[in-house]
């Protein structure tokens, strides 16, 4: 195992030796006032591997409350939020104690990791007094690995799940996993595609359960509960029903028994997670019912159970004319769903991607967020880098993700924002939180490019608490994996905060999206999906580019914001730089906020942004001899290509304007 696999949970003793001393008294003998269940269990291993592996030293435990120092774990479910800790030096008479109180053993599990990043931070024992509780009840991962040992739109290998067709019984590999997620709050986790192909879709048969209870009670153990994507169309593919119709009793039936079988296999069963009539996967349309009856359906036989039906909403047209300007694609998940707001059962979370079209560098906010205000709500992100550079590039999305989550949907006025709404706070809603596609794979240090390791950091940390700064958790994930050497944990933060904009700025330009090559998503295209059926388009001509979304003459998709937003993306005078060319048509020559040309600015981005790509080698560079060999040449390899790579953006994308509009570059620098 080298260093990478072990993430931000590595191996390194503190160097101060006062400090680590003080540490070892206070926390080195443990003291439990509670039975030990096994999420209790994990939570003890994981105080043993904190001793270890930053005080080096071993810990021991107390048969009964000892009369000096020492770490006291107790559940105090009465004033804490069931996930929540509270973690307090206190001195009381003779006994000075480090005192963690969860809510429940789940509460004291997050602590333990805390009190780990805490360590590794430099925190010195007597200024520990703090409570957490995460913000968001449901914190997913879903994982798109396929049952062949695929993953898709995966960038670090293949699936730590499954291999020709099985689960592959890696279970060690499984536990580490559950054990990154855990130590940043991660409490859900979906554990096959959405797209749910032939051998998945028997994961919920008799012949399937056994494997699948088997990962079930590694993750449990994390406090992590499971759910499945499901096939919409199952009981006709292997309940030998003629129909999957919702409202049809046979049908009805088949997915009360099948829930009453997952739960006898699991008995704590997270629920399931469903694609359906998006991009040709089976749904309700076949049958004349609507989404509502479809969720619906799944929802009543899973709630004897405590299950969740997950729903998602991207829905669209993936069968598209171009020539047909009428139809837009970013309107359709809102067309769609907001007619049924209120139709759901109390037991179904639509789930909701941040971005109306689909994961680009650069994208408005949902409007589905404020318009629907009667219906369980999780967001989605991709942690997963399709479309900024698929853990090849670096692109640090955690800055991304606080755009999205402070964005104000002005839905009961001023405040509205997408983190009040997804919390369930905003519209008072019995369930919600924040799913992402993972980005991990069999590649020995999980994610591909190292860097890409704080993107999955970054995802628990935030929505455990959205109000920490990207700064902070950049700052949290360097120190954790890098350790205390204070310049490279500056470079390395200074990389990851400018990654973002340097990747939007070599690629598509002012919130357009797409120009990448079909299919695989990776490098420059600029008219791939120009003329296909994706509903993609830039509308790129001699005389300007975007695509007009406007009310007035445009697809009306402004229109599905609320007033406040939907003016301010209407004018071209208000609409924001970054997003003109997602809501506007315009002339090359049209002048931006920044003072610039549209066209002047394509030019300007594109030779900056690759030359920023570059510099990122060279501060890298200068970080040797700092880092362990194996990891500096790891993220140095892919830094080169990515600087490469981004060459390769800026003449494909600058040469394309420059020949569509014939304007020059105002500096003369070299167009093809
Ligand atoms: O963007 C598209 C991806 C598909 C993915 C789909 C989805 C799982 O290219 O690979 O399928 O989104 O989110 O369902």
């Amino acid at each position: 195992m080298n260093t990478s696999y072990y993430a931000w949970l590595q191996h390194e003793p503190i160097e101060e030796a006062s400090l680590r001393d003080a540490w070892r008294s206070l926390i080195g003998t443990v003291w439990l006032e509670e039975p030990v269940t096994a999420v209790l269990d994990t939570a003890l291993r994981e105080w043993e591997a904190l001793c270890r592996d930053l005080l080096d030293f071993k810990g021991s435990h107390a048969e009964r409350e000892p009369e000096g120092l020492h770490l006291r774990i107790r559940i105090y479910p009465e004033v804490l939020n069931f996930e929540g800790f509270r973690l307090r030096h206190l001195r009381t008479g003779e006994r000075d104690v480090l005192e963690l109180a969860g809510g429940s053993e789940t509460g004291i599990l997050y602590g333990i990791y805390h009190l780990r990043r805490l360590i590794s931070a430099g925190i010195r024992p007597e200024d520990i007094d703090l409570r957490e509780e995460p913000k968001n009840r449901l914190r997913m991962i879903n994982q798109w690995d396929n049952a062949d040992g695929t993953v898709e739109r995966g960038y670090a290998g293949r699936s730590i799940f499954y291999e020709k067709g099985r689960f592959a019984g890696r279970f060690g590999r499984i536990r580490d996993y559950a054990r990154l997620l855990a130590s940043v709050g991660i409490n859900a986790i979906s554990i096959n595609n959405v797209n749910v192909h032939e051998t998945e879709t028997r994961f919920i048969t008799e012949e399937g359960l056994p494997d699948v209870a088997k990962v079930a009670d590694i993750l449990r153990a994390y406090g992590i509960r499971l759910f499945l994507s499901v096939n919409f169309a199952a009981p006709l593919q292997i309940g030998g029903l003629p129909t999957a119709d919702p409202l049809d009793e046979g049908v009805i039936r088949w997915w009360r028994e099948t829930a009453e079988t997952v739960y006898r296999h699991i008995p704590d069963f997270g629920g399931v997670l469903v694609k359906a009539d998006s991009e040709h996967r089976p749904g309700p349309f076949a049958y004349g019912r609507d989404h509502a009856d479809g969720a619906n359906l799944l929802a009543d036989a899973l709630l004897p159970h405590g299950g969740l039906v997950i729903w998602r909403c991207f829905v669209y047209n993936c069968m598209q004319d171009w020539r047909d300007r009428s139809t837009d694609r970013a309107r359709a998940a809102y067309d769609h769903f907001t007619p049924l707001d209120g139709r759901f059962r109390d037991n179904v979370l639509l789930q909701i991607k941040n971005g109306p079209m689909d994961f680009q560098v650069r994208e408005p906010v949902s409007p589905l967020f404020g318009g629907l205000a009667r219906t369980n709500q999780v967001l989605e992100f991709q942690i997963a880098q399709e479309y900024t550079g698929q853990q090849r590039h670096v692109c640090f999305l955690v800055p991304q993700w606080k755009e999205v989550l402070d964005f104000d949907s002005f839905a009961c006025g001023p405040g509205s924002t997408v983190k009040e709404i997804v919390s369930g706070s905003l519209f008072g809603m019995k369930h919600s939180g924040i799913a992402a596609v993972s980005n991990i794979g069999m590649d020995e240090n999980w994610t591909g490019h190292l860097l890409a390791q704080a993107n999955l950091y970054g995802y628990g940390r935030l929505i455990w608490n959205p109000e920490l700064t990207s700064e902070e958790i950049a700052l949290e994930w360097c120190r954790l994996t890098f350790g205390s050497d204070e310049e490279t944990v500056a470079a390395v933060c200074r990389i990851l905060l400018k990654s973002w904009p340097i990747y939007e700025s070599y690629t598509a330009p002012l919130g357009v999206g797409w120009m990448v090559t079909p299919h695989t998503h990776y490098g420059p295209d600029v008219d791939g999906y120009e003329y296909s059926r994706w509903g993609t388009y830039h509308f790129a001509d001699r005389d300007g580019i975007g695509v007009d979304r406007t009310r007035a003459t445009g697809t009306g998709y402004t229109a599905q914001y609320k007033r406040e937003n939907a003016d301010r993306y209407e004018s071209l005078e208000t609409c924001p730089d970054e997003l003109l060319l997602f809501f506007h048509h315009v002339p090359y020559r049209h002048v931006l906020k920044s003072g610039k040309t549209v066209i002047q600015h394509i030019y300007d981005t594109h030779f900056k942004g690759a030359a920023d790509a570059y510099r990122l080698c060279e501060e890298w560079a200068a970080l040797e001899g700092r880092i362990d060999e194996e990891r500096f040449r790891q993220i140095a390899g892919r830094l080169e290509e990515q600087a490469e790579h981004a060459e390769q953006w800026r003449d494909v994308i600058n040469t394309y304007f420059y020949r569509k509009s014939g304007i020059a570059d105002v500096e003369g620098r070299t167009i093809y």
